[in-house]
């Protein structure tokens, strides 16, 4: 029997040719992720996509597109070039070599933070694996077929670790992110916002903004970790993540064009018999998205952040750029507290608050969007504005869980929360209202009438261009 040529297999840059071990145990898993990928991926039958895949790590050149049969991406392996003596940035271990191998004493908390990361990844194809059929324009369903095999690849980037660093429990562990589905009754995705379901192309505008950009985050702290092959396989992660975001940040764009445009040309913010989104459900999707979505940093307080840190295992957002010690044993922080029973703030430890100093970033990032989106409506010469909710409203993690709070951060009892969460949050008709707009447009150049068409095609194409073959 010939040996299979594993390089040219599973594409990667770490040299999986010399480790017949690993060779092996990855093997195993790929024809587990194809079945994965055939029964839970894109439902959508297709002929070919037209798709960047990675091929390099470089910053010129590292990906490369062209239409090709989904099944058949090269689902790659590739960790960014390695520094020659990196130091460990942060922590206990501060100004030490990063480590190249994981330490026993951290080998729990490691495999931890790569099994969320990884379970994410999957799920999020999962939730959107029925979208295909009602996309507005083959533009749109090239990029959602493009973000689809991407988090397949940052799946694999996950398994790479598990397989390559955490021995038998690692493998054992890359199985279970197979077999946990989004939204199952018995063995759900791990964290709450890859339970929800993207039902309709507004979720996922709105889950490619605010979600994918949880993940931006948190690959940016994991990508300072002292374990250098999670440091270096985040970095790449994030070079692909920038295309999901932008997906999201231009598709709220362009929902929200077209629903100035059909309210402008109607004279009225009634729109909705007139086939376009209103900006009161364009908010509450905002409301809910969000809120989800500031739950995934964990709690304001936590002491699993805190050890992660001073061990080394995760850092802060852009840690080389902070002015301190890196150490934060003295430090103290004022975060988002109930205190006597009020939504207010509370100081503590620096290291306990790091989810906090973390969502606060993520809060900044989240903010140049409304603003993208109310410069839209103001162009228009339309004197409404989106925002984003208080920090209270609607969160199911943390400080606030127990409470309910109304998204300017009125303090609501649970009857008056009742009574009014569907102003704040997409009721079953705001739902079914939006899925009855979800018609697939399937002809090239042409798109749906609830959103404008982009600025630009993808790589240079024209919007025109024949982005996807349908089989
Ligand atoms: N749902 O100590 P706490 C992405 C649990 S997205 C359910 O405050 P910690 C992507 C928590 O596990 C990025 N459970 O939490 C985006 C803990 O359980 P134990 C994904 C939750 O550990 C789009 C307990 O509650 N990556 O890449 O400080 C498409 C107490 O919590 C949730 C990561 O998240 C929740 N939302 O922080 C595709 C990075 N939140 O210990 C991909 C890795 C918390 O009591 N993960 N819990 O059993 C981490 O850094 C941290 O584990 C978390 C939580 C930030 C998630």
């Amino acid at each position: 029997m010939s040996t299979p040529d594993y390089a040219e297999k599973i594409p990667n840059n770490v040299s999986l040719n010399e480790d017949r071990r690993l060779q092996r145990a990855l093997e195993s898993w790929q024809p587990n992720f194809l079945s994965w990928w055939e029964s839970m991926g894109p439902t959508l039958p297709t002929e070919d996509v037209y798709l960047r895949t990675a091929v390099n790590v470089g910053r010129e050149g590292w990906a490369q597109f062209g239409h090709v049969p989904m099944r058949d991406y090269r689902w790659g392996i590739f960790l960014a070039e390695r520094e020659g003596d990196r130091r460990i940035a942060f922590g206990a271990h501060k100004g030490e070599p990063a480590w190249q191998k994981v330490p026993g004493e951290y080998r729990a908390e490691l495999q931890r933070l790569i099994v969320i990361q990884g379970d994410t990844e999957p799920a999020s194809v999962e939730q959107q694996r029925n979208l295909g059929a009602t996309a507005p324009s083959l533009y749109d369903l090239r990029n959602l077929f493009q973000v689809n095999v991407e988090e397949g690849r940052h799946l694999w980037a996950m398994v790479y670790l598990l397989h390559a660093y955490f021995g038998r429990e690692g493998r054992e562990e890359a199985e279970e992110l197979l077999h946990r589905n989004s939204g199952s009754e018995d063995s759900p995705r791990i964290l709450g916002a890859f339970n929800e379901e993207t039902p309709d192309w507004l979720s996922f505008y709105m889950f490619t903004y605010f979600t994918d950009r949880d993940g931006k985050y948190q690959l940016g702290t994991l990508k300072e970790s002292a374990f250098d092959p999670l440091s270096r396989t985040c970095e790449f992660m994030l070079k692909e993540e920038a295309h999901h975001m932008f997906v999201g940040t231009t598709g709220v764009d362009r929902v929200v064009e077209r629903t100035a445009q059909v309210m402008v040309e109607n004279d009225t913010d009634d729109i909705a018999a007139r086939g376009a989104i209103p900006l009161p459900v364009i908010q509450k999707y905002i409301n809910f998205h969000y809120s989800v979505s500031l739950d995934l940093f964990g709690g304001e307080t936590s002491t699993n952040v805190a050890n992660y840190y001073t061990a080394g295992l995760k850092g802060r957002w852009l840690e080389e750029r902070r002015k301190d010690d890196h150490l934060l044993a003295s430090d103290s922080i004022m975060v988002d507290a109930l205190a006597d029973g009020e939504i207010g703030q509370t100081e503590v430890a620096a290291l306990v608050g790091l989810n906090t100093d973390l969502r606060r970033e993520y809060i900044s990032d989240c903010a140049g969007g409304v603003k993208r989106w109310n410069r839209i409506l103001e162009q228009a010469g339309l004197p409404q504005r989106l925002y984003l909710p208080h920090i209270a409203f609607n969160r199911k993690v943390g400080a606030f869980a127990p409470i309910e709070a109304s998204p300017t951060g009125e303090r609501l009892s649970a009857g008056e929360w009742d009574a009014r969460k569907g102003q704040w949050l997409p009721t079953e008709t705001d739902k079914t209202f939006v899925r009855s707009l979800m018609q697939p447009v399937y002809q090239r150049g042409k798109i749906a009438a609830w959103i404008a068409p982009p600025r630009n095609g993808i790589n240079g194409q024209p919007f025109d261009y024949d982005y996807v073959h349908l089989a």
